[in-house]
């Protein structure tokens, strides 16, 4: 016996065929050992210790091996090596699961249907009918971008997550991805993903522990902004680990016309606050790396809809000046509608069940991760795209290049 994932029987064959004879002879006579591995199942992920130096990882499709490239061994003879043989060989088999197809094309234009559903909440809406396995054709990508814009926030309800390949082509599908700072956080062979964990895995620091990140937008420091952020769940918590999310043009909408006209050019230099450990908080080798500040703009503009977002973005890592206005003046300024935007009133609580994937507008929502106990383990995918470049923050690249 042995707690193997299953494999689909055309599967099997195509691994064992790829073998040298030779090893494909020994297969047979060293099945058991597989009975000596441990494995572990983490949504569509597996993996299986063979020893010290030699792991199998398995990415599944509900649950199966359904392709011989999904079945990957770290020893230096993979991937013709006895261990894969082994693994394929010594499992069950199973038929691919029929009722997970990729979405049949629509004899239209090649577009999948797609059924947008509105939370009931102040952002977000539910995506429904979209399958991250199948590749994204423009039209489907137009709407979603559409919904995007619309709702700020877009929720899948995965019933298997993609592969960091697919995550990667979705994500890139709406703009070049931007690595994060944290690079002891970025996944090997796939630098624009970073995992967002309290526990490190296979050499890969998680960032955000489990204390509170209260109320911020991600930034990058030079043009252009990360627009939108992807975030899915591999594993989460029984209580706690909920992320927020508040929506800045319901807040912007929601000032009076004097506070509107007051902030309508006004420009914000953000930088790094002093004191933050890059080595533990951020996992981020070389703080050096970091131009020191940038000035963006208070109000966001969405370049398609031309919908407005106050972006008082100051949150834990950030500390900010009001250009042009009196420090004080300014800090009471960006502290009043910081207030004003994170109230109840404009805020969506999702509570992660794993499998679920979120898209949205860095530039326009705010998020929070709530605390949850350390002895659990949470672990997500992060993707920040980029997009829009900030006239302010345009222009001040456009001055240095200059000078
Ligand atoms: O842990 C979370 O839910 C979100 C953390 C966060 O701030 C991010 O991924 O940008
Ligand atoms: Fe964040």
């Amino acid at each position: 016996m042995n707690d193997l994932p299953p494999v689909a029987p055309a599967v099997l064959a195509d691994i064992l065929d790829d073998l040298p004879p030779r090893l494909r002879k020994r297969v047979d006579a060293t099945l058991t050992r597989a009975a000596d591995w441990p494995v572990t199942i983490n949504g569509t992920q597996a993996t299986a210790t063979v020893d010290d130096e030699t792991t199998l990882t398995w990415t599944l499709t509900a649950g199966v091996l359904t392709t011989a490239d999904a079945l990957a061994c770290s020893c230096l003879l993979a991937p013709r090596c006895l261990h894969r043989g082994i693994a394929a060989a010594a499992a069950e088999t199973a038929e691919p699961p029929a009722d997970n197809p990729a979405p049949e094309p629509d004899a239209a234009g090649g577009a999948v249907t797609l059924t947008i559903t509105p939370l009931d909440a102040p952002l977000g809406a539910e995506v429904h009918g979209f399958d991250f396995t199948g590749s994204l054709d423009p039209a489907t990508r137009d709407e979603l971008l559409a919904a995007i814009d619309e709702h700020l926030l877009l929720v899948f309800r995965n019933a298997q997550l993609p592969t960091e390949q697919q995550v990667v082509d979705f994500c890139e599908s709406f703009g070049p991805l931007k690595p994060t700072l944290a690079d002891r956080s970025r996944l090997p062979g796939y630098p624009g993903i970073n995992r967002v964990s309290n526990r490190d895995a296979d050499g890969v620091q998680g960032t955000g522990g489990s204390d509170i990140v209260t109320f911020h937008s991600d930034l990058s420091f030079n043009p252009p902004l990360i627009e939108f952020i992807y975030l899915d769940a591999l594993q989460v918590t029984d209580v706690g680990g909920d992320t927020r999310w508040t929506n800045l043009v319901a807040a912007y909408d929601a000032l009076d016309d004097a506070t509107k006209a007051r902030i309508e050019n006004l420009g914000v230099r953000y930088r790094l606050r002093d004191g933050l450990d890059f080595d533990s908080y951020f996992k981020a080798s070389d703080a050096l790396n970091l131009a020191d500040n940038t000035e963006i703009s208070l109000v966001q503009v969405n370049p398609r809809n031309g919908r407005k977002g106050v972006w008082p973005n100051t949150g834990p890592d950030f500390a900010a000046d009001v250009s042009g206005v009196e420090s004080d003046e300014g800090a009471a300024l960006l502290a009043e509608l910081y207030a004003h935007c994170t109230h109840e009133r404009f805020v969506y609580r999702h509570d992660w069940s794993v499998g679920d994937a979120c898209l949205w507008i860095n530039t326009q929502t705010m998020h929070e991760r709530e605390a949850f106990p350390d002895e659990q383990e949470r672990v997500l995918r992060h993707v920040s795209i980029l997009g829009i470049a900030d006239p302010l923050q345009q222009r001040a690249q456009e001055h240095s290049q200059a000078g």
